[in-house]
């Protein structure tokens, strides 16, 4: 699809959002989710972890969603019944996402989040493969998300909507999430638009600005579940070693093994902190 049929679609995109929850409403017969959850590179086999999905279809089913191609991210919505003792929690799960470097603009990139608050999820946990600018970080490192730098020069709202970041990285879930687990740390992530991977001067510059973690997503989709009042989760995973760290070349098989070895330790983690987070 063209850049210019899709500028019709997101003419209105709170719109195009309330279309896509009333589709998933529709497709799932669940009225309204309480959490969603995007998955990134790899984190794939953590969503499996959460049990068999209710209900599983492709994006291109439902208003502003496009088939998705990039190796690893498949455009599936899955909806999950997860049992605990407040009762049922229904947990929407993205199963790939889009990426600003795809070149469709901002707008297909925070549709899913987007359609997820409207579809009634207070609760939005994004998930990522990065580069690990932080020398401490180990390949297959899940690190929790505390702020961000973004260096793409575009955020997802326009217009006079003057939104407090502050808090944008949960403190209340980021402390929960560290109880359930005490080993998990923080860090500080680059969005980087992409597609090409950075330089080592460009690792340096971040290093030097206090980065952590270096990814091409996450950041709007934060920015545009927090302008909507949802409460956002970030875990990154490391997959790599950030350009100039080790003196290796970056490539993007490597990139999904880590993610497949990480994702039954984060599957377990998450299906232990959801019903914790409503
Ligand atoms: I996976 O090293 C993954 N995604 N920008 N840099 C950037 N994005 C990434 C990297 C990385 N690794």
């Amino acid at each position: 699809m063209s850049a210019s049929t899709n500028e019709g679609l997101y003419l209105d995109p709170m719109k195009t959002a309330q279309q896509g929850a009333e589709a998933i409403a529709q497709r799932t017969g669940i009225a309204s989710h309480q959490i969603a959850l995007v998955m990134g590179s790899g984190w794939v086999s953590a969503a499996d972890a959460l049990g068999t999905p209710h209900h599983e279809f492709d994006t291109h089913e439902i208003p502003g969603f496009e088939a998705q191609t990039v190796l690893g991210h498949s455009g599936k919505i899955r909806s999950y019944v997860i049992d605990c003792d407040k009762g049922a929690i229904n947990a929407l799960v993205f199963l790939g996402r889009t990426h600003l470097y795809e070149g469709k603009g901002i707008e297909p990139v925070v549709h899913g989040v987007r359609t997820a608050v409207k579809a009634g999820c207070k609760v939005i946990i994004l998930t990522n493969a990065c580069g690990g600018i932080n020398t401490a970080y180990r390949v297959g490192q899940p690190v929790l998300i505390r702020d961000h730098i973004s260096l793409t020069a575009t955020s997802p709202l326009s217009g006079a909507q003057f939104v407090d970041l502050t808090d944008l990285y949960s403190k209340r879930i980021r402390a929960i999430v560290k109880n359930e687990d005490p080993t998990l740390e923080e860090g500080v992530y680059v969005h980087w638009r992409g597609p090409t991977y950075e330089t080592p001067a460009e690792i340096h510059m971040m290093r030097t600005m206090g980065a952590d973690l270096v990814g091409m997503s996450t950041v709007p989709e934060a920015i545009a579940a927090h302008a909507m009042g949802a409460e956002v989760l970030g875990i990154s995973l490391v997959t790599n070693a950030a350009a100039g760290v080790t003196g290796e070349k970056l490539n993007h098989e490597e990139v999904i093994a880590a993610g497949k070895n990480a994702a039954d330790r984060m599957g377990a983690l998450l299906k232990g902190v959801i019903p914790k987070l409503l």
